[in-house]
């Protein structure tokens, strides 16, 4: 059996050794122009000269949950993408999120502004009934978000394409529930997909329509926020905050205003990195359950674009 692998941004090292280890007698390789066509491949956006050889590959093993820039490219006909399917993100995201709602329900930053400043000061306690959160995306991630968020007994409303059922979520679903839920919520989590229908849709319009003093976490992708409508929201005083881990343009550039705007709070796209361990079990599990013709999780459906 033939892997390659083609990852723009990454140590190849450790993932060539990882899936030696768990597939002896394979033969790994990292891809050069003119490789002969592989089985399949290990890819995190891959150059278009890379697609376009591997003409007949059987599946394409993206190393992130998000398959939206790999969609973006022609890819070879006939090849499954397959995303990784939780493999150690779902539980980093719920910390992520979370950390970022109690630290503003709580008001820690304030907390820790006076006592650095040498003040023993006591704020009025807020009520968590007071601070419904609105997770967009219930799939892998958002689904285990949603739950740990409840168990800290914040209100949790949930959207997504088609309806769910999940312990502890009020579920919205469709553009019929999309305002219900926007109005339901004061705190804002984004883990959908990036697709057609899903770009910008973090705007004035949609964040208007949060309930007052509302708290925006985008951990989803820096294209789905429209960035001066937020500013604009922030500025008005019907946004409080928000915490931002993924930007339009990666890195952040110099000079651009959430850099050093005081009620933002950034961090490098790092809410739920991927493990190599984990990632290279799924991906070897997966690989031998196609070997065997059975069916796996995470491919992807084009048409819909996640
Ligand atoms: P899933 O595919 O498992 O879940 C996607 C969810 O979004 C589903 O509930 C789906 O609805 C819903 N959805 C999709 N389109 C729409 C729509 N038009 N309207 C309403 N709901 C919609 O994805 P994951 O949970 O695994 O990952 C989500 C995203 O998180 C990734 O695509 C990636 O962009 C981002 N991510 C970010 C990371 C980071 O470090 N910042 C790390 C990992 C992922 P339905 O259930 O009905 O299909
Ligand atoms: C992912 C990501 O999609 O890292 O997995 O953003």
């Amino acid at each position: 059996m033939k892997i390659t692998f083609c990852c723009t941004d990454t140590k190849a090292d450790p993932w060539l050794q990882g899936l030696a280890a768990a597939l002896p007698g394979a033969d790994i390789t990292v891809w050069q122009p003119g490789a002969p066509v592989a089985d399949y491949a290990v890819v995190w956006a891959p150059p278009q000269q890379f697609l376009d050889e591997q003409q007949g590959i059987q599946a394409l093993f993206n190393i992130g949950a998000g398959v939206d820039a790999l969609l973006q490219r022609r890819l070879p006909p006939g090849a499954r993408v397959v995303r990784l399917d939780d493999a150690g993100m779902a539980v980093q995201m719920a910390e992520y999120v979370c950390h970022a709602v109690i630290r503003h329900f709580r008001e820690f930053d304030q907390y820790e502004a006076s006592m650095r400043a040498g003040q023993w000061a006591y704020r009025k306690p807020r009520l968590r009934q007071d601070l419904p959160v609105g997770v967009m995306g219930l799939g892998v991630l958002g689904e285990r978000v949603a739950k740990a968020l409840a168990q800290f007994e914040f209100p949790v409303n949930g959207w997504s394409r088609s309806p769910k059922a999940i312990d502890g979520t009020r579920a919205f679903s469709g553009q019929d529930g999309f305002n219900d839920f926007l109005a339901a919520s004061r705190v804002l989590v984004n883990l959908l997909p990036l697709t057609p229908e899903t770009q910008d849709i973090l705007n004035r319009d949609t964040l208007a329509r949060l309930q007052p003093g509302g708290y925006l976490i985008n951990v989803a992708r820096g294209a789905h926020l429209v960035e001066d409508d937020l500013l604009a929201l922030l500025d008005s005083g019907h946004l409080a905050g928000a915490q931002l881990d993924v930007f339009r343009t990666e890195p952040l550039p110099v000079g651009h205003p959430f850099w050093s705007h005081p009620r933002i709070s950034l961090t490098p796209h790092t809410s739920a990195r991927t493990l190599l361990g984990e990632s290279i079990a799924q991906i070897v599990g997966k690989i031998a359950a196609l070997e065997r013709g059975e069916a796996i999780a995470g491919v992807v459906d084009p048409v819909r674009g996640y």
